[in-house]
């Protein structure tokens, strides 16, 4: 079969359903009439998925062919959602799908509701590597993802008694669909042992890693599918194995226990996401994943190269690219050095010429805790030949530096790969930078921030390394798909093209001008409203009225990222109407979502807060149809395409200098959400893009936040302001916690704390005007739609598609592979 043409193979599938009917019989052995659709769920991916078979295996061709540069992405996590929607979608199924489940009377709302969301992520992190694929498949660009094949994703997180509750994600019980095990690719990793110096036969010394516990990778193919082109490209999972399953003489000595510890310790490393988006808990566990991900990966390429050009990589830096995902792939650095010398006889200065040709490293955060470091101890133990390279490269890139800084020990201190100290350790972000030839930030802002704070020694040393990216998101899944009423009104309109094209959204900017249009845009966005308040219903019991502003913040739950400043202004609302202050008020119902990393108490406390005003708020009579407030429970990418098009008021608020990016911003913006937000990350672009009167802007920007640090005193801004007063008077005294006392005294600290790095108190009477104006204007529903079709309008920047052809053109130097 491996020589079927592509037209052939299209021959050989039936019409979609008697594709169907044949994987319900045949595949699912589902004979008579069934009544749970996550048979015809099974059915149905499994008959899209063979429609992409052929286009999938034509762009490997096409891809192994081409003498392009290649591109590896290379990402600790990918949070793809659901696939379903997105292939038929891509591949123009959609009429066809609704047509072949109609005979058994069920639609496709219904079987794509049975997928469970592929959480393989955090947040913005693995959403930005999602949205990046489906980019590069709808270029056509040469691009390949690697990853990790999690067993159990990001945690299911419910609410009780006000507090979060993690449980596992098995998202892989009743299997996966979209995937294609590919054994015949497995490679070997190797961990522990240690380093021998040998001589070889020109006594050249050399390492030999030796005495190491190998563990097997085994890959599994995701198709990613490009828009209504032809190409799919792929994402290869790699899920650990153990070289032998059973420890055959414990086996037959009758230890049946220890004769499987080996398959449950290789296993291990592939079972589970780590949930911690930005603070990293030094567990030896994912420093295995980490290498575990870049040693397959830089294996599967290196041998498909071999397979092609021999062991001649002297073109081997000019055709391929690995982009780092932030620090989490680093030891691709050493990997690379290792295997290219180790493995395939290359000398260090051709090895480290080919490694620094073909790294290219993404930052995607300026907090502190999130910039990883490993022991030494750690390192020499797990990954004793890593630890050697890196010694190397250290030593070669300080004597560097020592000749063009000369006598500037401090210098070298700042910028070793090596933290000194009781326990030194590795600093992974350097490691990165010295090891790339691009060094990349995610926002305009954040890129300056790196140049001037966090990298600004690197930036002095090679400021050609450094350049912004600033993030996007896929319009075809966060506004076509998510908003089908958006997109038949857009196609209506202004044609077709913006689907592929986002620039076409501007065609939106004289139609803000007729009366018209933005009815029929209002009434949009109210049948998305209405959408959005069932689900609100029928996940927290709590009902939204339909006709007041919906005001969203979703987004993990950080300090940084401010939920407290929201809750503090629903709070502010709650005192205004308990005063009978309601004159001019507006309607609004508040929702608050997002997932706390399990071990952050302060974060963990922040959504128990949430819950506990909600539950008092929702409860009073006086705030009837005038306020809501709910927490969202497992808010995730699947739960986003519904909250998303029915948002009107975008909070995205946190500390100026601190969010690097946000990408949630953007699909807000698209789907005609105004932002009330800080001068901070890609929030800065958004208004810039949108214009300074179609945002609600507050709060102080990065310079001026480094400037209130140095005499900040909360306590006399909460003095001086009877608005801020009666809310931490609310607050303090126990009117949110009346049986528990004193629970949230943590926070009310932290927000009085001269030295609370995040400012809240600081911003919360410019952002409490800011929702003055947000509300005033919200009455006046014609100019409230103007601003709001201007958003989307000038949302074209924040596609993916954007930031995927600049980092094709900018730092791949990567062409698409047109089809044949
Ligand atoms: O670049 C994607 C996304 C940004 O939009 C967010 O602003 C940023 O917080 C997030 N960073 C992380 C940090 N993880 N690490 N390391 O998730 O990246």
């Amino acid at each position: 079969p491996a020589d079927i043409s592509l037209e052939d193979s299209n021959n050989l599938l039936a019409s979609l359903p008697d594709e169907l009917r044949r994987h319900l019989y045949y595949t699912l052995g589902i004979h008579d009439k069934e009544s749970d659709p996550t048979y015809y769920y099974r059915a149905l991916a499994t008959a899209v998925r063979d429609r992409l078979v052929p286009y999938w295996r034509e762009t490997r061709e096409r891809f192994r062919e081409s003498d392009q540069r290649r591109v590896h992405y290379f990402s600790l996590e990918f949070l793809l959602g659901r696939s379903l929607n997105n292939a038929v979608q891509n591949l123009d199924l959609d009429e066809a799908s609704r047509e072949a489940l109609h005979r058994y009377g069920v639609t496709l709302e219904e079987v794509a509701e049975e997928e469970p969301d592929a959480g393989l992520g955090n947040g913005g992190l693995g959403r930005l590597a999602a949205c990046f694929l489906d980019s590069c498949a709808n270029l056509q660009l040469p691009v390949a993802g690697y990853g990790i094949r999690y067993e159990f994703g990001m945690f299911h997180q419910s609410i009780e008694a006000g507090r979060q509750v993690e449980a596992p994600d098995h998202w892989l019980r009743d299997g996966n669909f979209w995937e294609i095990e590919r054994p015949e690719h497995t490679r070997t990793i190797k961990m522990y042992g240690h380093t021998e110096r040998c001589m070889d036969e020109n006594g050249t010394p050399y390492s030999r890693w030796v005495g190491t516990h190998d563990l097997l990778a085994v890959p599994y193919d995701m198709p990613i599918p490009g828009y209504k082109n032809d190409t799919v490209n792929t994402l290869r999972l790699w899920k650990a194995e153990a070289t032998d399953v059973f420890d055959l003489e414990e086996f037959n000595s009758g230890n049946y226990p220890d004769a499987v510890v080996q398959k449950n310790n290789a296993d291990q490393i592939s079972m589970v996401l780590y949930p911690n988006d930005a603070s990293e808990n030094g567990k030896e566990l994912r420093l295995k994943q980490q290498y575990f991900l870049v040693s397959a990966s830089l294996q599967d390429v290196l041998a498909k190269w071999v397979e092609q050009y021999g062991d001649d990589f002297s073109d081997f830096g000019r055709l391929n690219c690995f982009q780092l995902n932030d620090t989490h792939p680093a030891c691709a650095v050493p990997e690379l050095m290792r295997l290219l010398m180790d493995e395939h006889k290359v000398d260090w200065d051709t090895a480290w010429q080919i490694t620094t040709r073909c790294m290219a490293y993404t930052n995607h955060t300026l907090l502190p805790e999130a910039l990883e470091r490993w022991s030494v101890a750690l390192f020499s133990r797990l990954l004793p030949r890593l630890l050697e390279i890196i010694f190397e490269i250290n030593e070669r890139f300080l004597s560097q530096v020592a000749k063009k800084h000369p006598g500037d020990t401090e210098l070298r201190r700042r910028v070793s790969l090596v933290e000194e100290g009781d326990q030194p350790h590795i600093r992974m972000a350097y490691l990165c930078i010295v090891g790339s030839f691009s060094v990349n930030g995610v926002a305009h802002l954040h890129t300056e921030l790196l140049k001037s704070g966090l990298f600004s020694d690197f930036y002095h040393i090679w400021p050609e390394k450094f350049n912004n990216k600033t993030n996007g998101v896929t319009q075809r899944r966060w506004l076509s798909h998510c908003n089908p009423g958006l997109r038949d009104l857009l196609n209506e309109t202004i044609g077709t093209e913006w689907d592929s094209e986002m620039e076409q959204m501007k065609k939106l900017i004289p139609l803000a001008e007729d009366p018209a249009f933005r009815k029929r845009w209002a009434e949009v966005k109210q049948e998305n409203k209405r959408r959005l308040a069932d689900y609100v219903l029928e996940n927290t019991g709590v009902e939204f009225n339909e006709a007041a502003m919906f005001d969203v913040q979703v987004k993990r739950i950080h300090e940084y990222k401010r939920q407290l400043l929201n809750v503090l202004h629903v709070i502010h609302l709650y005192d205004r109407i308990c005063r009978g202050e309601t004159k001019d008020m507006v309607s609004r119902c508040v929702l608050i979502g997002g997932k706390a990393a399990p071990g952050y108490h302060v974060a963990k406390l922040i959504v128990k807060l949430i819950n506990n005003v909600a539950s008092v708020i929702n409860a009073d009579p006086k705030t009837k149809d005038l306020l809501r407030l709910v927490f969202f429970p497992n808010y995730r990418v699947s739960s986003m395409e519904i909250i998303c098009p029915g948002t009107e008021l975008s909070e995205q608020i946190s500390t100026a200098g601190k969010e690097a990016s946000g990408t949630g911003n953007m699909k807000f913006m698209m789907n005609g959400a105004i932002t009330i937000g800080t001068l901070d990350g890609a929030n800065i672009e958004i208004r810039d893009q949108a214009g300074a009167e179609n945002f609600f802007l507050f709060g102080l920007d990065a310079k001026g936040v480094e400037v209130a640090k140095q005499k900040y005193d909360p306590n006399a801004i909460i003095a001086a302001d009877t608005d801020i007063q009666r809310v931490m008077e609310m607050l303090e005294g126990g009117m949110f916690n009346e049986q528990e006392p004193g629970i949230f005294d943590l926070l009310t600290t932290g927000l009085r704390n001269p030295h609370d790095q995040w400012l809240t108190i600081a911003d919360l009477r410019s952002y409490i005007n800011a929702q003055v104006e947000a509300s005033k204007t919200y009455l006046d529903s014609e100019k409230w739609n103007r601003m709001s079709i201007l958003n989307a309008a000038n949302s074209g920047w924040f596609s993916s598609d954007r930031t995927i052809q600049q980092y094709a053109d900018e730092i791949w130097g990567a062409k698409p592979l047109q089809d044949s």
